[in-house]
């Protein structure tokens, strides 16, 4: 049988199922412990003159090769390109876009040397999967250097419309670079689609079968849409955890039975956190019945914190969530609790459970795992309402939540007073219906879906 190799900018050290590990990586590790292989990429430090080499280690039964960053391929590679590039253009904020000739330069180069060390770790028969965008031209560095292994690559964000796409100066060498893969795999239809439209009036490309198959830059490829889930076992069991018990007694204790509508994000402006304060503020405008009745919980750790746009983002949501505290908030009731700072997956789960909403409102993402978490560490006897943006890749597949476009915000003020509103009835047939696809097409099913895909590569002799 075919080894799994893992590419990814990160790689994730955990022990599978352990509380820290994210829903991803349990679903990578997995197919690492069933596959046998290697996961490759950063490993999250930067020194000077870093060596080629990659460092070998293994972990929980798992074989890990890492390479440390130059200080340069840091600023260029990581923090340039691929964050303050390819980021915003692919979440369509060409108004946050940074472009420098340079930082594609180092893009290209630090791909380059990672793909010069990955070389020397292949075995011919090794399925290679590179995950996301930082490793975009991977695989054609990899053929430049005659590797002809079965390559496949997934983006975990949205892929911009064509119009936006074009804005990159790169543009062109970008989705060539894609070429390079067997297997191109999208989160959603509607990233498939405008993935396709670029290749339909960007190139010369075709279409072999209509749908999926792809002759474009002189190679054959397969595109397709591959929804990530989340290893939806593991939230149900983790949101019961006895081991919860003492904060979820805290929170429940400090509600005084006051309704909960929780937030989860990393602080990002593409999780339109802003927006949805503005939204929770107007319905403390809207209705005063729910003043001190309803809190908001809004937990978001701040994360690329060398990138500018991160520490303005940080204290716009600062100032804001101050400045409603301020005018709503009266000597025994704060309406927004706004916590800088990440929590465990378990203890997630659990605050999830307690909250009979679910506000998950990002301007725009791939897929958004936080919506099914959320809805999967649901009490089945007394389940919490979903309110879910349209621009979330999740959107397509939770069609039993409450949809919302998030620059609406007086619309998404009025969707949640109905959520806080919505009988028993109405949110166990949501739930149950929304339950039922998160099960389906769980973490599992997603990496074997994709990897069974990869194995039928090439797709012409
Ligand atoms: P992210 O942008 O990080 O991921 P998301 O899918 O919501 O977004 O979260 C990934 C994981 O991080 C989830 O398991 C979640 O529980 C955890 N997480 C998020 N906020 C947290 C917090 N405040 N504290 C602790 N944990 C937190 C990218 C894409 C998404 C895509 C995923 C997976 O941007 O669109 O869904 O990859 O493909």
């Amino acid at each position: 049988m075919s080894r799994l190799v893992v590419v990814s900018n990160r790689v994730t050290k955990v022990q599978q199922g352990g509380a820290q590990a994210g829903g991803l990586a349990v679903g990578l590790l997995g197919a690492l412990e069933e596959m046998g292989g290697v996961w490759f990429g950063w490993s999250g430090n930067v020194t000077e003159d870093p060596s080629d080499e990659p460092r070998m280690s293994t972990s929980g039964g798992i074989a890990y090769a890492t390479l440390d960053l130059s200080p340069e391929d840091y600023d260029e590679y990581y923090n340039g390109f691929s964050n303050s590039m390819l980021w915003p253009l692919f979440h369509y904020r060409q108004d946050l876009m940074e472009f420098h000739l340079s930082s594609y330069q180092g893009y290209r180069r630090a791909n380059a040397r990672f793909a010069k060390a990955l070389k020397g770790l292949l075995e011919p028969d090794d399925l290679v999967w590179v995950h996301d965008y930082h490793m975009i031209p991977l695989a054609e560095e990899l053929r430049r250097l005659g590797v002809r292994n079965k390559m496949g690559f997934f983006l975990h964000t949205p892929f911009p419309s064509h119009q936006v796409l074009v804005v990159l100066p790169q543009h062109r060498e970008i989705v060539s670079a894609l070429s390079a893969y067997d297997v191109v795999g999208f989160q959603s239809s509607t990233d498939l689609r405008t993935f396709s439209h670029y290749i339909r009036f960007e190139t010369s490309g075709v279409f072999l079968d209509e749908r999926h198959l792809i002759r474009a830059f002189r190679r054959t490829f397969h595109a397709n849409k591959f929804p990530i889930g989340i290893d939806t076992e593991n939230i149900e069991a983790m949101a019961q955890s006895p081991d919860n018990a003492v904060r979820v007694e805290r929170l429940v204790r400090s509600l005084r039975g006051r309704k909960l509508i929780i937030g989860v994000d990393r602080l990002d402006y593409s999780k339109g956190i802003v927006q949805r304060l503005h939204a929770f503020e107007l319905l403390l405008a809207r209705n005063p019945d729910w003043h001190n009745k309803v809190v908001f919980l809004q937990i978001a750790p701040p994360t690329r914190e060398d990138v500018a746009h991160y520490g303005e983002i940080r204290h716009l949501l600062e100032t804001e969530a101050g400045r409603i505290n301020g005018e709503y908030a009266e000597f025994d009731w704060v309406p927004i609790r706004y916590l800088n700072r990440g929590f465990t997956r378990q203890t997630l789960s659990g605050f999830f459970r307690q909250a009979c909403i679910g506000l998950v409102t990002p301007l725009r993402d791939g897929m958004n795992l936080v919506a099914k978490e959320y809805v999967a560490a649901q009490n089945s006897a007394d389940p919490g309402v979903l309110v879910l943006s349209r621009f979330a890749g999740a959107a397509e597949q939770l069609t039993n939540a409450l949809i919302v476009n998030p620059y609406d915000e007086e619309r998404v003020a009025a969707t949640l007073g109905r959520a806080l509103e919505m009988t028993l009835k109405e949110r166990q047939g949501r739930w149950r219906a929304t339950m039922d696809v998160i099960r389906r097409h769980d973490i599992v099913a997603w990496r074997k879906n994709f990897l069974r895909v990869l194995n039928r590569a090439p797709f012409t002799a």
